[in-house]
């Protein structure tokens, strides 16, 4: 019998839209960077689509959810005192058997409020004890998590946005709502959650003003979520060093509700690669800082993304296209991960 020919396959470069370094999953990357999670938000409806689903329950690639809609305060406490978990439970249930983490998203917004809460002209006592039992009872009954206790508190000049719950008990309502959540759950790690707060600038100022009073009066707050909606070729560029500087105030940071949209449809091959670069920016600035322990996508692909219905005309903001296909950002995301310290 002739000696069997050993086959050497060609060398092959990678492809263009490959990492240097192959990985399972954004997961597993965000673990080889010494993250705890790579993960996202979802919804629902979507766990009925059945090749979103395979790539959602997939350890490798996603290591977090974030309920979109499921824990808001009109899903969870419709009419007061009646308590509805059951969407946020089916998230919650999915993370816990597949072993991924729940942030608890979120207690008090001025969005997404049941019309008892909004239609009621409230007292200051009356309204400080609407909003501890709220964050009491869903932070009691989602325990052991990460919790987006407050969300949104600025407007983007730095003021206080001027909510139901500033208009009727100023800044008060955040200490409240920070003592119910600690209460709730002794080990929950307690964040507030903001957008247009990536780079430095007046919001992300104001933050830091108001993480360090809330420290010096001893209120609860472990975290501060970058929530890092943003857009192809805007992206701040002092991240690491807005980081850094949260970080220094005795605060853990996150990557909260990552999207990179893009202002005009549909968007060029050039486009794609900046918005790889995009993503690859603001992963990389968690990746270098030790206390941003993680980074969650808001929503992974674009057949879900929120951005086209509030900005109309804007979107492919997420790392998988339409058709569930891994976008160049997928590969950005990865590299940011892969970045050296
Ligand atoms: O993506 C969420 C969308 O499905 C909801 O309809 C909307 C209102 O509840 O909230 C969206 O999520 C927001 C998040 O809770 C806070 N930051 C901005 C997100 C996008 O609007």
């Amino acid at each position: 019998m002739p000696p069997v020919q050993p086959v050497h396959a060609a060398p092959r470069s990678p492809a263009a839209d490959e990492p240097a370094v192959a990985v399972a999953g954004l997961n597993a990357a965000a673990h080889a960077a010494r993250k705890l999670y790579f993960g996202t938000a979802t919804n629902n409806n979507e766990l009925n689509d059945t090749q979103y689903f395979a790539l959602l329950d997939d350890i490798q690639m996603f290591g977090q959810l974030t309920p979109a809609k499921g824990m808001k305060w009109l899903e969870t406490e419709p009419e007061r005192g009646v308590f509805t978990f059951a969407q946020g439970d089916q998230i919650a249930d999915l993370a816990r058997q597949s072993g991924k983490v729940l942030r608890g998203h979120n207690c008090v917004w001025y969005n997404s409020l049941p019309g008892w809460v909004t239609n009621t002209t409230w007292t200051a006592p009356e309204l400080a004890e609407v909003v501890t039992e709220h964050c009491f009872n869903i932070v009691r009954h989602w325990e052991g998590q990460i919790w987006d206790v407050i969300n949104e508190p600025f407007n983007d000049d730095g003021t206080w946005r001027e909510t139901l719950w500033y208009n009727t008990l100023n800044t008060s309502y955040i200490p409240l709502a920070l003592h119910a959540a600690r209460r709730a759950d002794p080990h929950a790690k307690l964040y507030i959650n903001e957008y247009n707060i990536t780079g430095t600038g007046a919001k992300a100022t104001s933050m830091k003003t108001l993480i360090k009073a809330l420290k010096r009066a001893g209120v609860p707050i472990d975290g501060v979520g970058i929530q890092a909606h943003e857009t192809v070729g805007e992206v701040p560029t002092d991240i690491q060093r807005n980081l850094e500087e949260f970080v220094a105030l005795g605060v853990e940071v996150a990557i909260t509700e990552l999207d990179v949209k893009f202002l005009t449809l549909p968007p060029t091959q050039a486009g794609l690669e900046q918005q790889r670069k995009d993503y690859e920016t603001i992963v990389g600035a968690c990746a270098a800082v030790e206390r941003c322990v993680g980074v969650t996508v808001w929503d992974f692909t674009d057949k879900y993304s929120w951005i086209p219905g509030t900005f109309p005309g804007s979107g492919d903001a997420c790392p998988w296209d339409d058709d569930l296909e891994k976008k160049p950002a997928y590969y950005g995301i990865v590299d940011g991960f892969q970045r050296k310290r």
